[in-house]
């Protein structure tokens, strides 16, 4: 989908430390030629407080934050599930659903002991996710992407991360977890969202990739 900029000498510094994320946004990117690190490259950099109401908010403070810090064009993904008889959770608290510090595994079972006792018909969902690219100087591009869905009863499939053996796409039988990665990135949030992002860049040119 993405074979547009065959060997692109960009680089570009991805606002994460999320290794799954990571692993997911180099492999959508891959056919680019885009050099992508995450923010192991850079130890020192200051943690990013992610105190945002909105995808959006976060996704733009992240990018901002490390473009300044790293003095490179920075890409930040913030995302999560939000599931509708929840009033909207675990949405921009995905993440820490479980408490500070939560890991994959405690997120799931919170969001499975959520759900339990809500039929499986109103169990629909969705994932979002807000790309930001930032330049050192300040200017900013957006994109979106998100993807309908349900939530199950127990988790299936070892694949992918986070909430992912929970949720099943609208239409379709597997869950995420149960999917090779480059099913799930060919309809998942975060494939839609970096799809936007290579076809405005395109017309854009590199030249605006690459913030000059
Ligand atoms: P960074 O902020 O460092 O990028 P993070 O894990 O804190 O890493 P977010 O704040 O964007 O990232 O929170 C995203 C959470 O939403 C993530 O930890 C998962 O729990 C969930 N999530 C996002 N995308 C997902 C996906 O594709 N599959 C399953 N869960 C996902």
């Amino acid at each position: 989908m993405l074979k547009i900029w065959k060997h692109l000498p960009v680089k570009i510094v991805l606002a994460t430390r999320n290794k799954k994320k990571t692993e997911e946004i180099r492999r959508i990117l891959a056919d680019t030629g885009m050099e992508l690190f995450n923010l192991t490259a850079f130890p020192a950099c200051p943690e990013v407080l992610e105190d945002g109401q909105t995808f959006t908010e976060n996704a733009d403070k992240k990018a901002l934050e490390v473009a300044r810090y790293t003095q490179l064009p920075a890409l930040a993904d913030d995302s999560g599930l939000v599931v509708d008889c929840l009033g909207g959770a675990p949405g921009v608290w995905s993440a820490r659903y479980a408490g500070p510090g939560a890991d994959d595994a405690a997120n799931l079972n919170k969001l499975l002991q959520a759900v339990r006792n809500v039929p499986l018909a109103e169990r629909s969902a969705r994932f979002e996710c807000v790309i930001s690219m930032a330049c050192p100087d300040g200017r900013l591009r957006r994109f979106h992407g998100s993807v309908s869905g349900r939530i199950i009863d127990e988790p299936r499939g070892g694949n992918g991360f986070g909430y992912d053996p929970a949720f099943v796409p609208d239409g379709l039988q597997q869950t995420f977890a149960e999917m090779a990665g480059e099913q799930k990135d060919s309809i998942s949030h975060r494939g839609r969202a970096l799809a936007a992002l290579a076809e405005a860049l395109q017309t854009a040119g590199e030249k605006n990739l690459s913030c000059e």
